[in-house]
């Protein structure tokens, strides 16, 4: 049985909608900026918060989930780079498994530890294969990983992952190109993926402009995660997402 964002991201999928999920560094965001943020998306119909990042240092996770759950219903998915990014007051976790890397910690080491944690946090887990694909530059992420991105014009490679991740069992598979990535994962990849996998796909990473993020939807991304742009200007994420949800299944 689905539990409810799951199922939620599922059901979109089935009315032919794409999504468009906000990423909040909670390093990068303070109170103030967290009531604005939420503001914004909400009144541009934003469908998720997801909360993490590659290198959370500051303590104030749980205040800045609390801070938007107070505001809103806006599903908040925690995206952590480490086990201990896992906050009980978020409403699901994607469970991220590092497929594009070899490094053994990252694909299950880390997840052993902290499996009765996770566990008893009561979030709901999205089993997730995580590919971080070469954005033209080093990222937090591709360095704390210790893993080598999987190269950007190799469509092949991508696919083939994306395949053993899905049939391993993963729910969801997730294309980052890193925060800030000086390149964005190009169409040619993300349509290449997502015609060989059912499950839905996640694509961000470097994606600044409305222009791109409509381009990813139509190209087979079914959720589209923008942090960076959004830091330096939260007024984007209004058409951020008239752009992500202007684009249907039907039209594409
Ligand atoms: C990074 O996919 C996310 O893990 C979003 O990237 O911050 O570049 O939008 P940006």
């Amino acid at each position: 049985m689905h539990r409810p964002i799951y199922h939620h991201i599922l059901e979109r999928r089935k009315e032919h909608k794409k999504s468009f999920a906000v990423l909040i560094d909670p390093d990068k965001v303070a109170d103030g900026d967290i009531n604005t943020l939420v503001d914004l998306s909400l009144e541009a119909a934003v469908d998720y918060f997801f909360v993490g990042g590659s290198l959370v240092v500051s303590q104030n996770l749980d205040e800045c989930v609390l801070a938007i759950k107070k505001q809103c219903d806006i599903p908040v998915v925690l995206f952590p780079g480490s086990p201990s990014q896992v906050t009980r007051h978020a409403d699901a976790l994607l469970y991220l498994s590092l497929i594009s890397g070899r490094n053994p910690e990252l694909l299950i080491g880390q997840h052993v530890i902290s499996a009765p944690m996770v566990k008893n946090s009561g979030l709901e887990i999205m089993p997730t294969g995580y590919m971080v694909i070469d954005g033209g530059a080093p990222t937090t992420v591709s360095y704390i990983s210790n893993a080598n991105p999987l190269p950007a014009d190799k469509k092949e490679i991508a696919m083939c992952t994306a395949m053993a991740g899905e049939m391993l069992g993963m729910k969801l598979i997730y294309m980052d190109a890193g925060s800030g990535a000086r390149v964005p994962i190009s169409e040619k990849m993300i349509q290449s993926v997502s015609s060989c996998i059912d499950v839905p796909l996640i694509v961000g990473g470097g994606i600044t402009n409305p222009e791109k993020a409509y381009l990813n939807c139509k190209a087979g991304a079914d959720i589209i995660v923008i942090g960076n742009a959004i830091e330096k200007d939260a007024s984007l994420i209004r058409e951020m997402s008239a752009a992500i949800h202007s684009v249907s299944y039907t039209n594409i």
